[in-house]
């Protein structure tokens, strides 16, 4: 008789599944079937031996150093990119994970954590105006001296929210303050999971209701996108479409081309200079990929 499961941690040729009451049970998988990833609802065999891999909605990734995409989670509903004023983000790092969870058809929003702290009016912090102005959500939070969340809770309960960031910006102290027995949920894990295995390297998932869940991701000190053609690149700026449809060549890259409406519209502020900036940013580091 068949199963079926959540896939909260996968690495190898192995992977943890949640079954219905809370049951953590581990699984292998045959290399003929593709690898399950965290956020994966499959199917397994009465020795819990992996069947089938249910069709996901969408993936969550990032490029390698080379250029390609690697995927870390499957069906995710929105990307949660916690930022703090400590450590400060790179300057381009919230339009990169921006434009490549709209990529991946996931929808993004930022969390300024540590609000705390005071939050510099500089750099990539400027941005976040445009970003709203857009419609993305931009949230404060702090989980200390005491937890608070604003709005974050309601937002996350219900579909799948992967928290992604650098190192350090409090991804593990907001998911402590979502998650109260989350301690205990890791213990359990880690002894279904046994000793010698890398769990740093993995996405783990928290289940947090029937309709809800939580994605931890391991710290990363950079967002890298993954080679893709110029059309692809551009669907990651939603906002550039009116206009990149009244440029003068049909392939325009939106840089220094005559007639080109995108950079007519981000000078006289129909969209934002920071997003068109962060385009040429982008579409220039595809090179590196050819
Ligand atoms: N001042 C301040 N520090 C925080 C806040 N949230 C987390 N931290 C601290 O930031 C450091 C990194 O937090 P952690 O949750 O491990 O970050 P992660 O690497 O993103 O998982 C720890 O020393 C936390 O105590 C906050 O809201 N304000
Ligand atoms: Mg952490
Ligand atoms: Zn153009």
């Amino acid at each position: 008789m068949s199963r079926t499961g959540l896939v909260v941690r996968a690495w190898a040729n192995r992977g943890i599944a949640q079954l219905d009451q809370n049951l953590l049970v581990p699984f292998h998988f045959p290399r003929r079937l593709i690898r399950p990833l965290p956020g994966d609802r499959v199917l397994l065999d009465g020795q819990d031996g992996l069947v089938e891999v249910i069709a996901r909605a969408n993936e969550f990734g990032r490029g390698d150093a080379r250029g390609r995409f690697r995927a870390a989670a499957a069906n995710v509903d929105r990307a949660v990119i916690v930022i703090a004023p400590e450590p400060a983000p790179s300057a381009d790092l919230i339009h990169r994970y921006i434009t490549g969870a709209i990529l991946q058809d996931i929808e993004p929003l930022v969390i300024i954590n540590k609000s705390d702290l005071a939050l510099p009016d500089s750099g990539p912090f400027a941005d976040l105006e445009d970003l709203a102005g857009l419609g993305y959500r931009v949230i404060q939070t702090r989980c200390k001296p005491q937890p608070a969340l604003g709005e974050l809770r309601d937002l996350l309960s219900t579909g799948t929210s992967l928290l992604t960031g650098q190192s350090g910006v409090g991804k593990t102290s907001l998911l402590n303050a979502l998650i109260p027995d989350l301690d205990e949920r890791t213990g359990t894990l880690s002894q279904v999971t046994g000793k010698g295995t890398h769990t740093t390297t993995t996405a783990t998932v928290y289940p947090l209701s029937d309709h809800a869940a939580l994605v931890d991701t391991p710290g990363v000190w950079e967002y890298s996108l993954w080679g893709m053609a110029p059309t692809e690149l551009q669907r990651g700026f939603p906002e550039f479409s009116d206009h990149a449809r009244q440029c003068r060549f049909r392939d325009c890259r939106h840089d220094s081309e005559p007639g080109c409406a995108v950079r007519a519209a981000a000078e006289a502020g129909e969209i934002p200079a920071s997003r068109h900036a962060a385009w040429l940013r982008l579409l220039g580091e595809q090179r590196r990929f050819g």
